[in-house]
C-alpha cells in the first residue's frame, strides 16, 4: 500500500468511529459523543475538570479542522471531505499546525490515565488509555515505539509526535480520533 493510500484508509478507519451515530456522515456531535465514550471508559465523572478537558478538546479538533478548511462549523461531511480535509490540513499547516490543533486533546489523555500524576503516561498507564480509545494494538510493541527517547515513559510531546507518524504512515497505532 502506498503511503497516500495508507493514509485515506487510516482516515477511513478513524472515520468509521467517529460517526458515532451512524448516519454516514461525520459532524461535531459525532466527535462530543466519541469524546464522552472515552470519559467513559476511563470511568471519570462527566463533571471533573479531567473529563471536561478531553469533553471540550474533541469538539474543538473539529471546529479546527473546519474552519481551516472554510466550511461552516454546523456543517456534516462525508468521508471523501473529511479525509480531504485532514490530508489537506496536514500537508499545509505541517507539524506546526497539527500539533497545535491535537495537543489540548492528548493533554486531556494523559491526565485522564496519569494514575501517578507525574504528567507523563507509563506502560500500564498507556494500557489504560489504549483501553479508553478501544484499541486492540500490542500495547507493548506501539509503546516501545511512541516513547522515543527510551525514557520509559510517554511525554505529551512524544504522544503529538507519534499521532502524526500515524498518518504519515510510520507508525501503526492509533492513539487518536484524527
Ligand atoms: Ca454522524
Ligand atoms: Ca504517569
Ligand atoms: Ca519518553
Amino acid at each position: 500500500m502506498s503511503n497516500k493510500t495508507a493514509q485515506a484508509e487510516r482516515l477511513r478507519q478513524r472515520f468509521a468511529l467517529y460517526d458515532t451515530n451512524g448516519d454516514g456522515r461525520i459532524e461535531r456531535g459525532d466527535l462530543e459523543a466519541e469524546a464522552r465514550r472515552i470519559v467513559e471508559a476511563f470511568g471519570e465523572q462527566e463533571k471533573s475538570p479531567k473529563a471536561q478537558a478531553l469533553l471540550q478538546a474533541y469538539p474543538h479538533m473539529w471546529d479546527y479542522m473546519v474552519e481551516q478548511a472554510g466550511l461552516d462549523a454546523g456543517q456534516s461531511l462525508t468521508v471523501e471531505q473529511f479525509v480531504e480535509i485532514a490530508d489537506a490540513q496536514m500537508l499545509s499547516q505541517g507539524a506546526v499546525g497539527f500539533s497545535t490543533m491535537l495537543r489540548p486533546s492528548i493533554r486531556a489523555m494523559v491526565d485522564l490515565c496519569d494514575v501517578d500524576g507525574d504528567g507523563e503516561v507509563d506502560q500500564q498507564e498507556f494500557r489504560k488509555w489504549l483501553g479508553a480509545i478501544g484499541s486492540d494494538i500490542d500495547a507493548d510493541e506501539a509503546f516501545r515505539q511512541v516513547d522515543t527517547d527510551g525514557s520509559g515513559r510517554l511525554s505529551v510531546d512524544e504522544l503529538v509526535a507519534a499521532v502524526g507518524k500515524y498518518h504519515a504512515g510510520e507508525l501503526d497505532a492509533p492513539l487518536l480520533g484524527v
